[in-house]
């Protein structure tokens, strides 16, 4: 046999072990070895029962999603999965780690499932912008329920091992050694005599699918794809297998899967599948790591509270430090009031509130600190007031502790440069609320020390973010690129965009929400701060202000909100005000459409993002998609805005921009050379031209 696949036989019982690192993806090299084993033991009178395990930390983890996009080669999981389910003798998969994708597909052409106690399976195509394309969309709803089938797949969420036993997905549960207990049950199924019913024709699952609540559920979901294709091909494969012969349904799916696999979308979220494994990655791979045993945080505000809880969360003690015992416990009231929040929702057990909570010391005395491996400041957005923080750490700190500041746009080699050990300095820029938001900007400073640098990157994956380390200048990668996006706002609006439409043509773009709409969630007061330190000015947006409109939290903003509505309104004063304010200027308003609007706001982006790599503040394209799709909800289905320069074609952004450029005079618009050769080769990677 390969060294991909082997096979033992214990006693009548043959054991199929798969053995393809990291994850056993189902690659060729795995396949063809594998068809061969189970056909051989399909026909081999001495085997009386088939187990399929795998070795390593999981089952199969899916089909290998670096082949996609390359010729498919025989056999393809289809192929194995129906010559599975052609085995007459009992086939029964041993599940541990994770059966996801293809790997729940192939366990689907069993008869049987086993699993370990820890297992979760699932089909979370969907996130690679696909649906199950080995014949889960058919087999999964006959063994689980449509409804159930169709929450799985259209979410792509696995769920753990009693729960698929509940379902009716494993046949049985184990504990400690899972090949012997999977052998012993294949043994007694044999013993016990067939026939074995392959998925393929058990429909108990389907018999009572109440389609009129299936369909509601399923237009719902679909509501909510915005703009995205897989979920909705998802729910339609789904819905052929109640509605379609099996054979016809299994058509369909393959129909549905080469459509999605062929697509820019699936394109755009597999680039950001790998990109996000990529960011993690630094050069000089085993650079040694410092000992992370406890953590400290400066200031129980917003950041620091929900920074303190990030840590907290991924199984850290913590030492929260505030300047008064007032300000602290206001501070841990809220963290508890947060996670009271979660075990209301059932997202957490009281138990584990209270566990969390434990995790918790509160201090005023900046001595305390002195026991912590990692201490992040998340304190007043002022450079005094960071190097004074700096140098009480310096002189309180454990020699090798990391310091790190949360700044969002303060120069960390200045912070970095105030105290005598630089080396041990670098930034953690979490995004809020920090305990919920994913993406994680580490910054790398001037003489930040490799192995700090490797630690918290290696931190940042423990505690559940998505890290990409970034170098410093104004805004690090998301904030200087936002303020680039931003920055022909007020324009649009003098120049007769109202908020509403500039916020539609985003949201028909795919994101979340559009600018106006995000500012009066955060709070235009947060900008107009920002702006004022800064010497800057935003006409609009100061005088919204200076009338005490600053968003939701005031009922009014760039939008009316009706009490406690989420969703604002159209506000003829905010129109009249944009109105008046043009009218000063001598801007005659005019009719401004949506190609203009996303010209004028998203090829900056782009630009920016062009000039960061040039600065080498990004090591690579895919880390600013990666910022950009975690960190501020750039639409999947578009892959990152420089992914989304490829699919735009960055030939038309480039003479856009001059066109604007030439236009306004405006240095924002003034393409950057990476983006024109860019244009040329169809790369990013600067070197590729050289
Ligand atoms: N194919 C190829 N490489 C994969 C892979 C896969 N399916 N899954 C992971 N890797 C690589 C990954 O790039 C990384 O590489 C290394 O393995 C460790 O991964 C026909 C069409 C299993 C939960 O979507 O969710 O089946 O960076 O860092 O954090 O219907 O990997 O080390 O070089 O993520 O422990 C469906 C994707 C595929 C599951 C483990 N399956 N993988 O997480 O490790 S499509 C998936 C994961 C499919 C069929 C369809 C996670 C994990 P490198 P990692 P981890």
């Amino acid at each position: 046999m390969s060294n991909s696949v082997s096979v033992a036989n214990d006693s009548g019982v043959a054991i199929v072990t798969i053995d393809n690192p990291p994850v056993n993806a189902l690659s060729f090299h795995v396949r063809e070895p594998l068809m061969q084993a189970l056909v051989a033991l399909r026909d081999d009178a001495s085997v009386a029962a088939i187990v399929i395990a795998c070795a390593g930390r999981t089952f199969v983890a899916g089909a290998d999603i670096t082949e996609f996009g390359k010729p498919v080669l025989q056999p393809d999981l289809r192929a194995i999965v129906a010559m599975l389910e052609t085995i007459a003798k009992p086939t029964v998969a041993a599940i541990h780690g994770t059966a996801l994708g293809g790997g729940l597909e192939l366990a689907l052409g069993c008869h049987f499932r086993v699993a370990d106690a820890g297992a979760k399976l699932g089909l979370p195509e969907v996130k690679l912008g696909l649906l199950p394309g080995g014949g889960g969309t058919v087999r999964l709803p006959r063994l689980v329920g449509a409804v159930k089938a169709l929450r799985m797949i259209v979410s792509g969420a696995p769920i753990g091992a009693a729960e698929a036993h509940g379902a009716g997905l494993v046949d049985a549960v184990f504990e400690g050694d899972l090949v012997t207990h999977a052998v012993n049950f294949a043994r007694e199924i044999a013993r016990k005599g067939g026939p074995f019913t392959p998925v393929h024709d058990r429909n108990d699952g389907l018999k009572e699918t109440d389609l009129a609540a299936f369909d509601a559920e399923a237009a719902d979901l679909a509501r909510r794809a915005r703009g995205l294709e897989a979920p909705i091909a998802c729910a339609q494969a789904v819905r052929n297998a109640v509605t379609l012969p099996f054979d016809e349904a299994l058509a369909a799916e393959r129909a549905l899967f080469v459509k999605l696999v062929a697509g820019d979308q699936s394109r755009a979220q597999r680039h950001l599948f790998f990109a996000e494994r990529e960011a993690a990655k630094l050069p000089g791979k085993d650079t040694p790591k410092r000992r992370i045993a406890r953590v400290g945080v400066i200031g129980a505000g917003t950041m620091g509270g929900g920074i303190a809880m990030a840590f907290a969360n991924g199984g850290f003690p913590v030492t929260l430090l505030e300047t008064s015992e007032e300000a602290l416990q206001r501070g841990l009231g809220t963290i508890d009031r947060n996670y009271a929040v979660s075990v209301s929702r059932g997202s957490l057990t009281e138990e584990a509130k209270r566990q969390r909570l434990s995790q918790f010391k509160g201090s005023t005395d900046y001595a305390d600190l002195a026991e912590c491996d990692l201490i992040v400041e998340a304190v007043f957005e002022d450079m005094a007031v960071k190097k004074e923080v700096f140098g009480k750490l310096d002189a309180v700190a454990r020699p090798g502790a990391i310091l790190a500041t949360n700044t969002s746009y303060l120069d960390i080699n200045e912070i970095a440069g105030s105290i005598s050990r630089p080396q041990d300095v670098l930034g953690l820029h979490f995004f809020s609320p920090a305990n919920v938001m994913k993406l994680l900007e580490i910054v790398r400073a001037g003489k930040t020390a490799p192995d700090a640098l490797s630690t918290v990157v290696d931190l940042a994956r423990r505690i559940g973010k998505v890290a990409v380390v970034v170098g410093v200048c104004h805004g690090f990668v998301g904030n200087r690129m936002l303020a680039a996006r931003g920055s022909e706002s007020e324009a649009l609006l003098l120049e007769g965009a109202t908020p509403s439409e500039i916020d539609k043509a985003f949201t028909d773009f795919g994101w979340p929400m559009g600018p106006f709409q995000m500012g009066d969630l955060a709070g235009l007061d947060i900008g107009w701060r920002n702006r004022k330190a800064r010497g800057l000015t935003a006409v609009i947006a100061d005088t919204l202000c200076e009338q005490g409109r600053f968003g939701q939290k005031t009922g009014r903003g760039f939008y009316l909100y009706e009490a406690g509505a989420r969703a604002g309104v159209a506000d003829p004063e905010v129109e009249a005000l944009i109105r008046d304010k043009a009218a000063e200027r001598g801007i005659e308003p005019r009719a401004i459409c949506a190609e203009e609007i996303i010209e004028r706001t998203l090829y900056p982006l782009v630009n920016e993002g062009a000039k960061i790599l040039e600065e080498k503040i990004a090591a690579r394209a895919s880390d600013i998609d990666v910022v950009w799709v975690n960190g501020y909800g750039f639409p999947i289905g578009k892959g990152g805005p420089m992914f989304w320069a490829g699919l735009e074609g960055a030939a038309r952004i480039v003479e856009r921009l001059e066109y604007w450029h030439q236009r306004t005079g405006k240095d924002v618009f003034k393409p950057a050379l990476l983006l024109k050769r860019m244009a040329e080769t169809g790369s990013w990677e600067a070197e590729a031209t050289d």
